[in-house]
């Protein structure tokens, strides 16, 4: 297992790293979820700031401000709705991870904290959704050194359960 995984189970609204990732819509404007948890904690102004960029496609990614989040910054990116699993969604997922560190080192961040991206109302598995998320990060981390922490963080035992089990299969 990469010892730059780091694996928390929480609100990832709290945690102090230099990005947080959010897991929006093609809007960026706000919704619920993590999302609603990020725009609650950040404030007003991260709202603002949104509505500057002009929205943002499936499997890209987008940085703002962090406002009154301990995160300096947040990588927003849009996950794949699930539909079934023949629509691409797979593609799109691990787009996601590639485009937020596109952002990442972009902007020298050197941690980001990711909630499960699709995991939520957007409906992917998340055995599969992890197993993306874990498979994709470790490469990542190979390409770009500068990253020197990952923290996915969960919001329920039974995912960070998952997540544990997914990176037992990689030590
Ligand atoms: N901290 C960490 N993880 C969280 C938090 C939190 N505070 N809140 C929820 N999660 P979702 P999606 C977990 O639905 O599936 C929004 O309305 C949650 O338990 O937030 O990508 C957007 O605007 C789940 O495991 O994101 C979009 O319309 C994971 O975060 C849509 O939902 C993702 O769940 C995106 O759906």
């Amino acid at each position: 297992m990469s010892s730059q995984i780091e694996l928390v189970c929480g609100d990832i609204t709290q945690l102090d790293v230099d990005a947080i990732v959010n897991a929006a819509n093609n809007s960026l404007l706000g919704g619920g979820g993590v999302d609603g948890a990020i725009h609650a904690a950040a404030g007003p102004q991260l709202l603002d700031e949104c509505r500057s960029l002009g929205g943002c496609e499936t499997g890209e990614a987008k940085l703002t401000r962090g406002y009154r989040l301990k995160a300096p910054w947040i990588i927003h990116t849009v996950g794949p709705v699930w539909y079934g699993g023949d629509d691409q969604e797979a593609e799109m997922l691990e787009q996601c991870y590639r485009s937020v560190f596109g952002q990442a080192v972009a902007a020298q961040l050197n941690s980001v904290a990711f909630p499960a991206i699709s995991c939520g109302v957007y409906g992917y598995p998340a055995k599969e959704a992890i197993a993306i998320a874990v498979g994709t990060v470790l490469k990542l981390l190979k390409t770009y050194p500068q990253i020197d922490k990952v923290i996915f963080c969960s919001f329920s035992q039974e995912m960070h359960r998952l997540y544990q089990e997914e990176l037992k299969l990689h030590r």
